[in-house]
């Protein structure tokens, strides 16, 4: 009889880690982005993005008929905080991928951690030089800036053409923006301006009267900016309060309308680029449609993070359904670890027809995509709202 227990048990304990593995259903799909801290400015737009992409993409059958669950897990916006959120999903929620983190910052730190675990990565805003280079496991479907931000230069020298002074300030604590800064400092030599001075500053700070001073010194008729959008925004604003007239372009970190507030009034006119605009429904049914579909959820159109994020839902949505197209196999039969690898594979083959555009994934993770834009802010009278208007 004891000998039949102690086998039963051994039977029961053999079989738990299996049970265990198994891909859970609805299937789970991480979701690592900012929720709190400054960074939630990007984050909360995320947020909204992601948890409408789940609505709509369960209300049309999920995986060919299992829906998913979005797992939300809170990075907050540093490095620590994105580290704990992906092990919660990694190790907890036995998640099938890992949509996040928001920042590339954050991206360095915790990226490696999915990548050991062999578990997908998509990443949803990272718009840094080598994120997909951190390992095999991870990729993304937010363009990095080398490919979208000289774009707002040629726009600022269209509306300028005798532009010369360029004025460039960066983010020195923040990998985005010291990577961006040197994709808009090489665009300023290859089309001919010149870089008059460069000015660091912290995404921590709230005072820029020495930068600001530095740019209305040197005379500059163009300041590019490369920051987050808190310490951006203030920046903009300080530049105007100080007498700063000239043309502004901002990169990514400023591609937010929970910026508005921060700048107000004073945010009108800032020249930013993107990989993803509102505006541009007219080649694109899966854009019109998404758009009138966000409007009617939150009542204002989608940024630029919140359509990434909803195209990183469908992305993975969309690379499941092949699998069980492929294996014949349904996904809840599978294995969380052979799961996670045929995810990563499938991830990288064929196109998506998403809110940005027709994208795909190279095998190294790299998005490629095809349309961009370059949007001014135009700030409405109450000051406080206004939006992004394309202007090419
Ligand atoms: N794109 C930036 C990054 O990669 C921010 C603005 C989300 O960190």
């Amino acid at each position: 009889m004891k000998r039949i227990v102690i086998a039963l048990a051994l039977v029961l304990c053999a079989a738990q880690p299996a049970l265990a593995d198994k891909v859970a259903t609805p299937i789970p799909i991480g979701i690592a982005v900012a929720q709190t801290s400054n960074v939630a400015l990007f984050g909360q737009e995320q947020v909204n993005g992601a948890k409408l992409a789940e609505e709509r993409l369960n209300a049309a059958g999920g995986v060919n008929g299992t829906k998913i669950a979005l797992v939300f897990q809170d990075t907050a916006g540093d490095e620590a905080g994105a580290v704990n959120a992906f092990q919660n999903l990694l190790n907890r929620d036995k998640v099938v991928a890992i949509i996040g983190p928001t920042l590339s910052q954050q991206a360095f730190a915790a990226n490696p951690i999915a990548d050991r675990a062999k578990t997908p990565v998509v990443g949803p805003s990272n718009t840094a030089k080598g994120i997909p280079e951190i390992g095999e496991f991870v990729g993304r479907i937010s363009a990095p800036m080398t490919q979208v931000a000289p774009n707002s230069l040629k726009q600022a020298m269209k509306i300028k053409p005798d532009l010369k002074r360029v004025a460039v300030l960066y983010a020195q604590n923040d990998a985005f923006s010291s990577s961006e800064t040197t994709t808009f400092q090489d665009a300023i030599k290859e089309l001919g301006l010149e870089t008059v001075t460069v000015q660091k500053f912290q995404t921590t700070d709230t005072d820029f009267t020495t930068q600001v001073t530095a740019v209305l010194g040197a005379n500059a008729d163009l300041v590019v900016i490369s920051g987050l959008a808190a310490d951006s925004g203030n920046l903009v604003k300080q530049l105007r309060q100080l007498g700063y007239k000239g043309l502004i372009v901002g990169g990514n970190g400023l591609n937010s309308p929970n910026m508005f507030p921060v700048c107000g009034a004073l945010c009108n006119d800032v020249l930013v680029a993107q990989a993803y605009s509102p505006g541009a429904v007219d080649k694109n049914p899966v854009n019109k449609d998404f758009a009138a579909a966000f409007e009617a959820a939150y009542k204002k159109g989608p940024a630029q993070f919140s359509a990434q994020a909803y195209a990183a839902v469908q992305v993975v949505v969309e690379a499941l359904a092949k699998i069980e197209k492929e294996t014949g196999k349904k996904i809840a039969d599978f294995e969380l670890a052979d799961l996670r690898a045929a995810l990563n594979k499938s991830l990288r083959t064929g196109t998506y027809l998403t809110p940005m555009g027709e994208i795909s994934m190279a095998p190294s993770g790299e998005v490629q995509q095809k349309d961009f834009y370059v949007s001014k802010i135009v700030m409405n009278p109450d000051g406080k709202t206004g939006a992004f208007v394309l202007v090419s």
